[in-house]
């Protein structure tokens, strides 16, 4: 998931050819990629003989998703690399799973992973984490007490680009007059959760505090691991740390949704006052502000914390709309005619995509209770004459318990270039359902921006974050995630605005360099800086009152008023409260003016 290697091998092609760092208008690392791409036209017309039964997976067991179900039937020999295609951890012969189970089945359940080889490593709101042989999924699944065995779904940084060092935010939100005012977040706790804080010790008392307290929630991983994976979480608590220099801060590193689960809990137990995620996770919920992402907030901000998380970076990696299929041959039909929606830079052109880049594709749609629709996710290539199918995805949706209305591909292209597309086929169903994909920093060339949020960014107890360029005029980027978000259920209408406010992306960090760190994953923690100041400010403030001393004073940007694009405006921390006047200061003044 976490793209270090790309990332890495872009700061080399930047020093190598001495290119500008990104601007504005550019895109994010995986796309500056695309850009090199070559295009073509997108071929016309599309004849697949489409099996009504899959084919390319292993026979869909009902209780598995199509992935593990595809792990189950492969020799022991092959296995690994139909984990690592599948994006799969399997790691001494286990392979990482989430079991979905009744709340009276959990002992039971956990017994039979234990008696069958495996271990269960956490839990949270009906799903355990375990390892399991994969030789023992299919007889996991068969037991009454196990609902569905899933993959686990892994956190995807909002990361944009990876490229000393001080955010330019610190001057854009005026946070350098409430550090001269002697707000500098002392006595303030921020908890940063990420994917990983590769280098953080290179920077302790220079770019980062002198101590910080870290811990790895990442199954199978010692604590001094928080120190890999990726320097994105680096960079993140960099900005913290620029713009509240003094605060206390946790770096707490995840993989997955159980993961986070057991950060918030711990932070929770730290008394940290912020939480800053920049990242958000596909296909848990129905992107309608309901689920564990949700009820995982609303507990923190019971206990006095404000999460501030990004929008996501999927306004032109994402289409939805409902499933239209007029020709009766199971495809749906983005446009007339148009049954591919393929990769490409959004002006009617292709790219031509060449071996060895990473492709993920994902979609979920208006059923999240009864889960009787059943749609599949096609991957194709186009070889010159005729696109082929490359990939599928076919989980069961049947209406038993603990199926999901979501598919999802992950696949590295081989061969030569070529032209790649997405298409949506009706297997079982009585209704149009309505639909979101997302290929997250694959742009398609059919897209629609609005209600591109990241599952997470959804949820009314966070503080949920797009981005714009750090210089003014401070231009919306591109990529930055639109509300609103879903209607109940999932449905296209009925939807929160979201996100709630903006702040900056392509700033500098040591991790990054001189303006290298773009994405909505930057403009997070200029959030959370800002919030630990006025909690420093404010010191018995609630949660709300805080978010809404942020709102306050933010700088209108796009329509009038809090927008979905936007939110309620630019991060601007305004004049900063004088630090004598202490009984003044122990509450957030109500200054609601421009709501
Ligand atoms: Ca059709
Ligand atoms: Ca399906
Ligand atoms: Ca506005």
């Amino acid at each position: 998931m976490f793209r270090k290697l790309f990332a890495l091998s872009l700061i080399v092609t930047l020093l190598i050819v001495g290119v500008a760092p990104s601007t504005a208008d550019e895109a994010p690392a995986d796309w500056q990629a695309d850009l090199a791409w070559a295009e073509a036209a997108i071929p016309s017309g599309l004849d697949l003989a489409l099996p009504e039964e899959s084919t390319t997976r292993a026979a869909t067991n009902p209780k598995l998703d199509s992935a593990l179900a595809e792990l189950a039937g492969t020799p022991g020999g092959e296995r690994s690399g139909v984990a690592a295609s599948d994006g799969l951890r399997l790691e001494n012969g286990r392979v990482q799973v989430q079991l979905v189970v009744d709340e009276g089945d959990e002992a039971a359940a956990r017994q039979a992973v234990e008696q069958a080889g495996g271990e269960v490593t956490g839990s949270f709101a009906g799903v355990m984490q375990a390892w399991l042989p994969p030789d023992q999924l299919t007889t996991l699944a068969a037991l009454d007490v196990v609902d569905y065995i899933q993959m686990p779904p892994t956190a995807v940084p909002a990361e944009d680009d990876a490229l000393a060092a001080m955010t330019e935010g610190v001057a854009a939100a005026n946070a350098a007059a409430w550090h001269t005012a002697g707000w500098r977040g002392q006595g303030r706790r921020v908890a940063i959760i990420d994917g990983g804080f590769q280098g953080y010790t290179s920077l302790l008392g220079v770019d980062l505090p002198q101590t910080v307290t870290v811990k790895n929630f990442v199954d199978g991983q010692t604590d001094a691991q928080v120190n890999g994976t990726t320097s994105h979480g680096t960079a993140c608590a960099e900005i913290v740390h620029d713009m509240a220099p003094m605060a206390q801060l946790y770096l707490l590193k995840i993989s997955t949704d159980i993961d986070l689960s057991e950060a918030v809990s711990y932070a929770i137990s730290q008394n940290v006052d912020i939480i800053s995620t920049s990242l958000t996770f596909i296909n848990v919920t129905p992107g309608d502000g309901t689920g564990r992402f949700a009820t995982l907030a609303q507990n923190a901000r019971n206990k006095g914390i404000l999460w501030v998380t990004a929008a996501g970076n999927y306004r032109e990696t994402h289409w939805s709309g409902t499933f239209k299929d007029t020709d009766g041959d199971g495809l749906h039909e983005y446009a007339s005619g148009v049954e591919v929606n393929v990769f490409g830079p959004g002006n009617g052109q292709a790219y031509l995509i060449p071996g060895g880049a990473s492709l993920s594709l994902s979609i979920r749609w208006d059923d999240w209770t009864a889960v009787n629709q059943d749609y599949r996710l096609l991957l194709l290539r186009h070889d010159g004459s005729a696109f082929q199918i490359v990939g599928s995805s076919d989980n069961p949706q049947k209406g038993m318990p603990g199926q999901r209305p979501t598919e999802r591909i992950s696949y590295v292209t081989s061969g030569s270039a070529a032209i790649y597309g997405v298409a949506v086929q009706r297997m079982s169903s009585n209704r149009d359902v309505y639909l979101h994909l997302l290929t997250p920093n694959r742009k398609l060339d059919r897209r629609i921006p609005s209600m591109s949020l990241g599952n997470l960014a959804d949820v009314p107890a966070v503080l949920t974050t797009a981005a714009v360029d750090a210089k003014s005029p401070f231009p919306r980027e591109a990529y930055s995630s639109e509300g609103p978000t879903n209607g109940p259920g999932g449905a296209p209408t009925g939807g929160a605005v979201k996100p709630d406010l903006a702040a900056f992306a392509n700033v500098s960090t040591r991790s990054y360099g001189t303006r290298g760190f773009n994405g909505t994953s930057a403009a997070t923690p200029h959030v959370a800086g800002a919030a630990a100041l006025v909690f420093n400010a404010y010191p018995v403030s609630l949660p709300g009152e805080v978010q809404d001393y942020l709102a306050t004073w933010a700088v209108d940007q796009g329509l009038a008023g809090k927008d979905t694009q936007f939110g309620y405006g630019r991060l601007l921390l305004g004049s900063p409260p004088s630090p004598w006047d202490y009984d003044y200061h122990s509450f957030v003044p109500s200054v609601m003016s421009n709501r």
